[in-house]
């Protein structure tokens, strides 16, 4: 794959906020967003908004931090380095959607690519959202968001849509996109029987279509946290939404295909590949 381009040593690179939770086991959240920015060579800041206990067998409880000190740590960073693309993941709560949305607003960030991952639980079924908080998902942070990148189980949660085919998936980014994002990506990931797993990305006008050939690996934790990470890396360097989402397709593929078993339970994907020479 081509990868993004890479800035000389000793030159600022660019700089890329994830808003997101700690998983103790270093497979998703900050940590995978983390470990996607610094392999494609952008400068990692984080605003942490939740610390999960858990490991490869599932999430046992989350401490969410306080709401000003997380909109602390977005004003922190972006009044001093600056910021050319953020995403979100775990957010927990309600009031934290709502900080990081006023905050997102109080910043005059509008126009800086802003990539929403609507995490609501964990591979294993473990909630990482309470469920009071998709209405504040859908009301204030959406109409802010460049891209929103929902699975397939995200989507009935969100629009009330069960996908089953193209027809659906169609429906259901139309049905996202009326919420308010610029762009909406329904992830097919989760698409049962299908040997491949096809991506629409819809923009209020036309369909784009990525697909990739579905890697079987029980070893997929972290998945959504890399597409949507590595899609705000190329944001950052000034690409298009559909080459961004293209370039986060093969990245994720990639990973997928590098990830690793850990612990007893499920492994992550690994943007470790990247090392390989
Ligand atoms: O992969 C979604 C995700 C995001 N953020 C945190 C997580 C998980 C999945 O477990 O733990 C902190």
């Amino acid at each position: 794959m081509n990868f993004l381009p890479l800035t000389p040593p000793g030159q600022t690179p660019p700089r890329v906020l994830t808003i997101a939770g700690s998983d103790s086991g270093g497979g998703a959240g900050i940590q995978a967003d983390m470990r996607t920015f610094a392999l494609l060579g952008v400068h990692s800041m984080v605003a942490i908004t939740a610390v999960t206990v858990q490991n490869s067998l599932g999430v046992k409880g989350f401490h969410e931090i306080p709401t000003d000190v997380i909109a602390g740590q977005i004003e922190a960073v972006v009044t001093d380095i600056g910021v050319q693309a953020a995403k979100t993941g775990m957010l927990a709560s309600s009031e934290i959607i709502e900080t990081v949305a006023g905050t997102w607003r109080d910043l005059g960030l509008a126009g800086t690519p802003f990539v929403v991952d609507p995490v609501c639980a964990s591979m294993h079924g473990d909630p990482l959202l309470h469920s009071s908080a998709l209405g504040t998902l859908r009301t204030e942070l959406f109409p802010l968001a460049s891209l929103v990148t929902p699975n397939l189980d995200e989507v009935r949660l969100l629009v009330g849509i069960e996908v089953v085919d193209e027809q659906t998936q169609r429906h259901a980014a139309k049905a996202l996109h009326a919420l308010g994002p610029q762009w909406a990506l329904v992830k097919g990931g989760h698409l049962r029987g299908s040997a491949h797993s096809p991506d629409l990305l819809y923009d209020g006008t036309e369909f784009y279509e990525f697909d990739a050939p579905r890697v079987d690996t029980g070893h997929d934790h972290g998945a959504g946290d890399t597409l949507a990470a590595a899609t705000a890396c190329a944001l950052a360097h000034g690409y298009s939404m559909p080459e961004a989402v293209a370039f986060g397709k093969a990245w994720v593929t990639e990973c997928l295909r590098a990830a690793y078993p850990l612990g007893a339970g499920h492994g992550p994907v690994s943007a470790l590949f990247r090392l390989q020479a």
